[in-house]
C-alpha cells in the first residue's frame, strides 16, 4: 500500500512539474484522483487494525497533493497570462491607421444647393421614374411621333414604347395629370441621351421646375430666375432671356447669366460675350396643359430645366464633364 502511494506521488509530482497549461494540469489531476480512488478501494482488504493508520496516511497524501495541484495551478495561470500578453503586445509608438473621410460628390453638392434654393421659394421635390413610356417622355410634351424634336435628341429605347427618360419633365406630366393647380414642383434626377463628348455624357442629372396657377406670366419666371442666379452664383449676377424653341413651351427662352469669371466684361470662359448660357425655360405650351387635363384658359404656367453637371462645371471651373464620372479620388477629395 505504502509503496503504491509512493509510486503515485513520484509519478504525479514529476508529471506536474512538466505541465504548462491549465488544461494539462486538469487532466493530470483527473488521472491522479482515479488512481487514488483505486488505491483507497484496496483498503477493505487490509486487516481491521491497520485501517485507521492507512486512512490517516491516505488523507495526508491527498491533502498534500491537493495543495501541490493548487500551487502548480497558480504557476501555470501566471505562465499562460504572460504568454497571452506577449502575443497580444502592441507597439504604442506605431503611427495610427489613416482613415480618409468621404465627401459628397460635386453633383450631389450642387443638387442639394439647388433643392435648398428652390425649396426656399416654395417648390416641392417630386421624382418620377427613370424608365418612361413614349407617351410621358414625348407625346404628352407636345412632341408627337413624327416631330423633328425627336431627332434632336437621340433616345435610348428599351422597347417599342419604353425608353430611358430624356428629361425629368416626363414625370411632371404625371403630377399635372393627378393634381389640380396650384402646382409648384422641382424634379431632380438622372436623364439619358445618346450623346458623348467633353461637355455631354450619355447619363446626366437634370433639375426641372414647374409652376402652374392662375395668372402665371413670363415675368414670374424672370423674377424667380434672377433670385436663383443671385443665390447660386453671386448677388451681382444678371439674367438675360433670349428667344428659343422647345415643343413643350411657348414662348421658349434660353437663359443666360452674366459671366461670374469676368463679371460680364468678356473672358475665355464666356468666349468674350460676357454671358453664359445656363438653362432653358418658357411658358408651358397650352397643348401640354390640355394633354394633362388642365384648362389653359384658366391656368398658365412656366417651366425651366437645367443640367446639374453644367452648373457644377461653371461653379467649380471644371472643363471636362468626364471628371465628374471617373471617380478619381484626387478630384473628388477637393470637394471635402
Ligand atoms: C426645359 C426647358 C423648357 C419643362 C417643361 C415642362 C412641362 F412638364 F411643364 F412641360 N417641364 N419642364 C421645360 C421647359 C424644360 O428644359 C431645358
Amino acid at each position: 500500500m505504502k509503496e503504491k502511494i509512493r509510486a503515485l506521488r513520484e509519478k504525479t509530482e514529476t508529471a506536474m512539474r512538466e505541465t504548462e497549461t491549465g488544461r494539462a494540469l486538469y487532466e493530470l489531476k483527473t488521472r491522479f484522483q482515479a488512481e487514488l480512488k483505486s488505491i483507497m478501494s484496496g483498503m477493505k482488504d487490509l486487516p481491521k487494525e491497520e485501517r485507521p493508520a492507512f486512512g490517516k496516511l491516505i488523507n495526508e497524501f491527498k491533502e498534500d497533493m491537493e495543495a501541490q495541484f493548487e500551487a502548480r495551478a497558480a504557476v501555470v495561470r501566471q505562465k499562460e497570462m504572460e504568454a497571452k500578453y506577449a502575443a497580444e503586445q502592441i507597439d504604442v509608438t506605431m503611427p495610427g491607421r489613416q482613415y480618409r473621410p468621404g465627401a459628397l460628390h460635386p453633383i450631389t453638392l450642387v443638387k442639394n444647393q439647388l433643392i435648398d434654393i428652390f425649396s426656399g421659394m416654395g417648390f416641392k421635390v417630386f421624382e418620377g421614374p427613370e424608365i418612361e413610356t413614349d407617351y410621358y417622355n414625348f407625346t404628352a410634351l407636345n412632341t408627337p411621333k413624327d416631330h423633328p424634336a425627336r431627332d434632336m435628341q437621340d433616345t435610348f429605347y428599351l422597347a417599342e414604347n419604353l425608353l430611358l427618360r430624356t428629361q425629368t419633365s416626363a414625370g411632371q406630366i404625371r403630377v399635372m395629370e393627378e393634381e389640380k393647380p396650384p402646382i409648384k414642383i422641382l424634379s431632380p434626377g438622372r436623364v439619358f441621351r445618346s450623346d458623348d463628348d467633353a461637355t455631354h455624357s450619355p447619363m446626366f442629372h437634370q433639375m426641372e421646375g414647374l409652376v402652374v396657377d392662375r395668372g402665371i406670366t413670363l415675368c414670374d419666371l424672370q423674377g424667380m430666375l434672377a433670385e436663383f442666379a443671385r443665390r447660386m452664383f453671386d448677388a451681382s449676377t444678371k439674367v438675360r432671356l433670349r428667344p428659343s424653341y422647345f415643343p413643350f413651351t411657348e414662348p421658349s427662352v434660353e437663359v443666360d447669366l452674366s459671366c461670374s469669371e469676368c463679371g460680364g466684361k468678356g473672358c475665355r470662359l464666356c468666349k468674350g460675350t460676357g454671358w453664359i448660357e445656363v438653362l432653358g425655360a418658357g411658358m408651358v405650351n397650352r397643348r401640354v396643359l390640355e394633354n394633362c387635363g388642365v384648362d389653359p384658359d384658366e391656368y398658365t404656367g412656366f417651366a425651366f430645366g437645367m443640367g446639374i453637371e453644367r452648373i457644377a462645371m461653371l461653379k467649380y471651373g471644371i472643363n471636362n464633364i468626364r471628371a465628374l464620372f471617373e471617380n478619381d479620388v484626387r478630384f473628388l477629395e477637393q470637394f471635402r
